[in-house]
């Protein structure tokens, strides 16, 4: 249930809040999110396994030790038999709404000695910092490879891949198209496009179909192979956008009909894919 450990310090002056928060952004502490309300500033600095918070311009309103919790009202009947077990006399302030979309109670163990626990509203707050991508498509090139065979269906694929990408905000002049005969030679189009560095992300398109397809399994098996391989030896995201059905209707309900479109759903990847790419270089 414990979450996290945050510890709110006062500040005297804005000049020494100012002074702090250069300092400790300059010894590389990654900044939280701050507040300013008018009546004081807060600012926050996050490390993996606590936050040291300092506030200037008025009294903290929380007690100086905060220990965020998921669960709260669990926690603070916990709290409440542990006192009744061990220290009668400990003062257990009930579950109240904050001003700052929280649930909060406090626990005054002595006169000096004042612990708070909470929980967000937000049931994200919290969660370990991690590198996730944006699904922002602009200014960012992107290519499609899109199968031939089958084209009834693949026409529509391409067009939730390009709805995709538009919405996104990718401009019509940064999607380039190559259309290939059948699903078998997708993997060595992408593969020629990635080379080129000059795409974020390649989006490959086509249907298999088990029922008219001779030597199925062999085929899809290649073409799966060769676009995971064009991926991680060129280090270019390649999002997956072949299909694989029974049927021509079970197709059709996969590219726009039923089951959504899987032709959007692999631009959205492949837009996701090239933001962490991004976000992974600028880190290194
Ligand atoms: C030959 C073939 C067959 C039988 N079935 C499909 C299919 O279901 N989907 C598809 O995209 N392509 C098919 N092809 C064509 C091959 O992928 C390839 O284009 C040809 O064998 C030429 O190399």
């Amino acid at each position: 249930m414990i979450k996290g450990i945050t510890l709110v310090a006062a500040v005297a002056s804005g000049d020494a809040f100012d002074k702090l928060a250069s300092l400790f952004g300059a010894l590389g502490f990654e900044s939280g999110k701050g507040w300013n309300d008018g009546t004081g500033r807060g600012a926050a600095f996050l490390a993996p396994l606590g936050n040291l918070e300092f506030v200037t311009g008025r009294e903290p309103a929380v007690p100086p030790v905060l220990i965020e919790v998921t669960q709260l009202d669990a926690v603070h009947e916990i709290v409440r038999q542990w006192i009744a077990a061990n220290a009668p006399q400990t003062a257990l302030g009930e579950v109240a709404a904050t001003h700052w979309n929280s649930r909060l109670f406090t626990v005054v163990l002595e006169p000096n000695l004042q612990l708070g626990f909470w929980e967000s509203e937000n049931p994200l707050h919290g969660k370990p910092v991690a590198i996730e991508g944006d699904l922002s498509a602009a200014g960012k090139k992107f290519a499609i490879v899109v199968a031939r065979w089958n084209a009834v269906i693949t026409d529509r694929l391409l067009q939730g891949s390009l709805d995709a990408l538009h919405r996104s905000g990718c401009a019509q002049g940064d999607i380039e198209i190559v259309r290939v005969p059948g699903a078998w030679e997708v993997p060595s189009a992408a593969r020629a496009l990635a080379e080129t560095k000059r795409f974020a992300a390649i989006i490959t398109l086509g249907v298999l179909l088990r029922g008219e397809t001779a030597h199925y399994e062999a085929i899809y098996n290649e073409v799966a192979r060769g676009i995971g391989q064009s991926q991680q030896e060129t280090g270019v995201p390649h999002a997956f956008g072949v299909l694989t059905c029974e049927t021509l209707e079970q197709a059709l309900d996969r590219a726009g009909l039923k089951a959504g479109n899987k032709g959007f759903e692999a631009a959205i990847a492949a837009i996701e894919m090239a933001s962490i790419q991004e976000k992974i270089a600028v880190k290194n």
